[in-house]
């Protein structure tokens, strides 16, 4: 009874703004940020529930990552770290768009009853919440907080301005009873860091000659972090620029304009032509590379996601090959590891190419980080990124325990042999990449340790292959869900026969390649188009744009 007051009373001071409909999509709910009061207070509701039915923290994270500053969201991380459970978002939308504070009261209880989660405030429940440096971050905070306690037993606990990243490392490693405060992030990174550039073979020459990385930050909370990050680090030399200090949040910069307009950011000229630089987006799970080749008319080489995965791959292909190699004729039992790679429909055909020509499985699903984590999920090591530039890598934990063991047996039998380094250098890597979620700043000092120990250059990183000429169109329609996809998002099965049109339209061209789907986070449909030349690129992404229409 007392519950039922409570959330009533609570929820009648959020009222939801009319003839709005919030879903809960790839990147859970967003929107302007004005609007989203409701939609916050019944997320904090969600995730005490949550809490409440796993027994263990849930992460609240407010942000709407390479959105305009005036956009705001809300997502929630699972026990783990990831995603929140898939079987979860219909209620999400429910709750979300539940006219007024009795039906929402109605749809708890129901749910709950449904779920087996007890309402009697018994249970405790733990809310981790984080926000990035958006001005409406402060006022929906208040809001989530007060959805939380409208929860009997459920405490919210402020993490203060975070990296969406750092948000769901915390709520992975305080379930998993480790360290989970700003600190330990840092520790834990700059530790492992340090562990791999430690391991450099001797023969290696550092960095051929570029050893410092510039940085844009978005103007946003990750270029922050970086610089706290940065005081811990030895061996790297990182400049920070657009760290939020006088430009506008994503504008003009971030991962997300960078690579979608192949261009680079505010704040980077033709004092930077040929060094190394990588862009972050606005709450820092996104990293892409690349390289200014000429100032005067903005031309760069786009070093992408898919291509940071190649480099993770290659890297870690090549510590397993050291692993399973014999040494000095003995026979060393191999390292039983699945590696496996996952992409999207988005990765450029040539990373594809070049990931199975050097032997990698690779595998594909739909866009949105919970079907690639999932799939990754499968493998001892599973690589996945979007081209956009977010992924990870994530290990089993059985693999991690054998290798683990190996590392202890080694360093008896042979401490310091290549077998012994390379074992180090799986677990460092393991210890240095959020494995709950895709994360700029861990990707970026995985990055440059990588580089270090391969001796590459920047350039020779981006030779790996070269990218198929590619581009990406937006389509504004009256209903995005009148497009149904299906393999991957790769063909159309609604409307029926817009398929064959779009294939007759691709085939005309030379390595063409083409494909459209809904956005899960704006209301558009997105047309992307591959081709052996530019032009035949955004002939052919035309071409279907107009069969959209
Ligand atoms: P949508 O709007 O569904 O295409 C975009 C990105 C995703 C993912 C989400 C979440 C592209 C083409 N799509 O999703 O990869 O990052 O945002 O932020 O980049
Ligand atoms: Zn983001």
């Amino acid at each position: 009874e007392k519950q039922r007051s409570l959330l009533l009373e609570s929820a009648s001071r959020f009222p939801i703004p009319p003839g709005v409909r919030f879903s809960y999509g790839t990147a859970g709910f967003r929107s302007d940020g004005l609007i989203l009061g409701s939609t916050v207070f019944r997320a904090g509701v969600l995730a005490a529930l949550r809490s409440i039915k796993t027994g263990q923290a849930i992460g609240l994270m407010i942000t709407a990552s390479h959105n305009p500053i005036f956009d705001n969201g809300v997502k929630i991380a699972d026990p783990d770290g990831g995603m929140m459970t898939q079987k979860w978002e219909p209620f999400a939308d429910a709750l979300a768009n539940a006219p007024d504070s009795q039906h929402l009261l109605d749809l708890v209880v129901q749910f709950a009853e449904r779920e087996n989660i007890p309402l009697s405030g018994t249970q405790s429940a733990e809310i981790l919440l984080g926000r990035d440096t958006r001005p409406t971050g402060e006022p929906l905070l208040e809001a989530a907080k007060q959805g939380i306690n409208s929860i009997i037993g459920a405490v919210a606990v402020d993490m203060g301005i975070l990296t969406t990243p750092q948000l769901h490392w915390m709520v992975r490693s305080r379930n998993k009873g480790s360290k989970a405060s700003e600190f330990d992030y840092y520790a834990q990174l700059s530790k492992s860091f340090r562990c791999l550039i430690d391991l450099i073979p001797e023969n290696i020459v550092k960095n051929e000659g570029d050893p410092k990385v510039l940085v844009d930050g978005a103007n946003g909370v990750g270029g922050e972090k970086l610089e706290e990050l940065k005081k811990m680090l030895k061996g790297l030399d990182i400049e920070v620029r657009n760290s939020g200090k006088k430009g506008v949040l994503n504008d003009g910069v971030g991962a997300d304009y960078v690579q979608k307009e192949k261009v680079a950011p505010l704040g980077f000229g033709s004092d930077d032509v040929g060094l190394r630089c990588a862009s972050l987006d606005g709450d820092a799970d996104r990293l892409v590379y690349f390289r200014v080749l000429s100032a005067s008319n903005n031309i760069i080489d786009l070093i992408d996601g898919d291509k940071i995965l190649s480099l993770f791959a290659v890297f870690i292909k090549e510590q397993l090959g050291i692993l399973c190699r014999k040494e000095n004729g003995d026979v060393l039992n191999s390292l039983p590891a699945r590696l496996g790679i996952v992409q999207t429909a988005y990765a450029n055909g040539a990373s594809t190419d070049y990931l199975k020509q050097i032997g990698l499985e690779v595998v594909f699903t739909p866009t949105g980080v919970k079907y690639l984590h999932k799939k990754a999920a499968e493998y001892d090591i599973g690589i996945y990124f979007e081209a956009n530039g977010h992924g990870t890598i994530i290990f089993s934990e059985e693999f991690l325990s054998l290798l683990d063991a190996r590392c202890n047996e080694l360093s008896v039998s042979s401490a310091g042999s290549e077998h012994h380094k390379a074992a180090l250098r799986l677990l460092a890597i393991s210890q240095l990449i959020n494995q709950a979620v895709g994360d700029a700043l861990s990707g970026l000092l995985l990055v440059e340790a990588v580089l270090s120990n391969m001796g590459w250059s920047t350039e020779r990183w981006s030779q790996l292959y070269v990218d198929l000429p590619s581009r990406q169109l937006k389509v504004k329609v009256a209903d995005r869900n009148a497009v149904v996809t299906a393999n991957a998002e790769t063909q159309v099965v609604k409307p029926p026969g817009l398929q064959k049109l779009i294939d007759a339209e691709t085939a005309k061209y030379p390595r063409g390649r083409c494909f459209i789907r809904p956005s899960g986070t704006e209301d558009i449909i997105r047309v992307y188009a591959e081709a052996s030349t530019q032009e035949a690129a955004d002939h052919l992404a035309h071409s279907v744009m107009q069969l959209v229409d």
